[in-house]
């Protein structure tokens, strides 16, 4: 069977199961197909399994919606953020200067990268909707290295399946899939609406996942881990926020 109808009939074999027979035939089907979330034991309830499975077979190559300039919003709301700490206030007075982004686990060359390295890498742009879980969105231009780049540049093992990012704030923490580590609209932004990333937005650098929820855009990254394996990571479910009872995958 070629590869489009195969994945034909698996779409249509979940949309089926999950009409008709409810959402855990359709998670079976999935499993099946290798089409589940990171299992953490199964917390992962069938409908987070069913939006995974979904965006899987459609293809980790659809784009997040991108929007005009004159889209943007003049007033982009900040999340609050609890206080960032004497490290971070230090780091800020004198700069950024000696702001790093540590890349370690499965590279062929783990590498600390300086504020300015980073900075000097090819950058890409993109205008995209940020929303947070509770509600609110706002749209604005978001310029930043590709971490599909970085992860060439340390020589990313084949077996890696999911980067892990933390941020200077001990509590935030995520993880991608390789589908979404690679994905061009994923980058490791250090500008917004053309100037320095805003602090309140998550500069100096912040890792913009555009097709998943505003929570998995975390601000203040100084530290990628590429791994095969999330169990070893906080509680097992490969964030801070499914360790606290959401989604590990926030796809929208
Ligand atoms: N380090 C860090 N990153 C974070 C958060 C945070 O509190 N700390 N909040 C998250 C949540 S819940 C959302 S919805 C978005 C909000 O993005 P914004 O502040 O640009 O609106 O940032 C995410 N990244
Ligand atoms: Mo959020």
């Amino acid at each position: 069977m070629s590869e489009i109808s195969r994945r034909t009939l698996i779409a249509s074999g979940l949309a089926v199961a999950a009409g008709a027979s409810g959402l855990v035939v359709s998670a079976k089907l999935a499993k099946r197909y290798g089409l589940i979330p990171p299992d953490a034991g199964g917390v992962y309830g069938p409908g987070e399994t069913l939006t995974y499975a979904a965006q899987r077979l459609v293809g980790s190559h659809s784009m997040a919606r991108e929007f005009s300039r004159s889209q943007i919003s003049t007033n982009p709301f900040a999340n609050e953020v609890d206080p960032l700490g004497d490290e971070f206030n230090r780091l800020q007075a004198a700069g950024f200067v000696d702001w790093r982004l540590t890349v370690d686990g499965m590279a062929a060359r783990p590498t600390t990268f300086s504020l300015a390295e980073i900075k000097s890498f090819p950058v890409s742009s993109q205008i995209t909707m940020i929303g947070c879980e509770e509600g609110w969105t706002y749209i604005a231009e978001w310029t930043g290295v590709p971490l599909s780049y970085i992860l060439d540049r340390v020589g990313a093992l084949r077996q890696v399946r999911y980067v892990v990012y933390r941020s200077i704030q001990p509590d935030w923490w995520e993880s991608i899939d390789m589908a979404d580590a690679l994905h061009p609209q994923t980058l490791i932004a250090h500008r917004m609406n053309d100037a320095e990333l805003p602090v309140p937005f998550g500069g100096p650098l912040r890792l913009r996942v555009p097709r998943q929820l505003g929570y998995k855009s975390v601000k203040y990254i100084n530290h990628l881990t590429l791994t095969d394996n999330l169990k070893p990571f906080g509680k097992g479910t490969g964030g801070a926020n499914s360790d606290g009872g959401y989604a590990w995958y926030a796809g929208i």
